[in-house]
């Protein structure tokens, strides 16, 4: 791993670009599988057109012990079954905690323990904190693409398994007037 110096690093936002840039990711609907409570509807998505769901740009610093990379997340306004669009979540292997900016957009941070389901609205300039030990996962509850910034150790590592075996405890559904919150497993 290479180490970077001190430096600054510009977002740009209305590109959604970082300079200088690391790594960039994009995840489609098809990388969200077994994610949607309602797996027909998560199919027909992925037959119809696969969009982009959310995007993640990296600053140049790297996912290495001691170091603090962060990364710039981009939600894109949507729904699945009725199901808000939200990020795969995940849950830090060696438990370590992260901080979240909210910088565009409406969102929220949910996060489950494995027991108990704590909600966190983020809207521009809500900072979201992740405790070592609670999964996590973001939604977007508006209709504008929603950006947040996060901050992790870079030991801190991404357990996709977790949640896949112990969900994040609630679903988060559009309604007319908002949201909803439900139970994560189908009855
Ligand atoms: C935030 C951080 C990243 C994470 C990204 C997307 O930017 O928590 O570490 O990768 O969100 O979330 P996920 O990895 O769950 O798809
Ligand atoms: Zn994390």
């Amino acid at each position: 791993v290479l180490p970077v110096p001190p430096m600054s690093i510009r977002f740009d936002q209305a590109a959604g670009t970082l300079s200088p840039a690391g790594p960039e990711l994009t995840r489609r609907m098809s990388d969200l599988e077994g994610l949607f409570l309602d797996q027909n509807a998560w199919r027909t998505a992925v037959a119809d057109g696969d969009p982009i769901v959310y995007s993640v740009v990296s600053s140049l610093v790297p996912e290495a012990d001691r170091e603090l990379p962060q990364s710039i997340t981009t939600i894109q306004p949507g729904s699945t079954g009725g199901e808000f669009w939200m990020t795969k979540g995940h849950q830090h292997p060696n438990h370590q905690g992260e901080i979240y900016l909210g910088i565009s957009g409406r969102g929220g941070l949910l996060m489950f323990d494995g027991t108990d389901t704590r909600w966190v609205d983020m809207t521009p300039g809500t900072i979201g904190y992740i405790p070592p030990g609670w999964a996590h996962r973001s939604v977007n509850v508006g209709g504008k693409p929603y950006s947040f910034l996060a901050v992790y150790p870079g030991g801190a590592g991404h357990d996709y398994g977790w949640v896949l075996e112990y969900g994040l405890g609630q679903r988060v559904w559009r309604q007319d007037d908002g949201v909803a919150f439900g139970g994560y497993f189908a009855e």
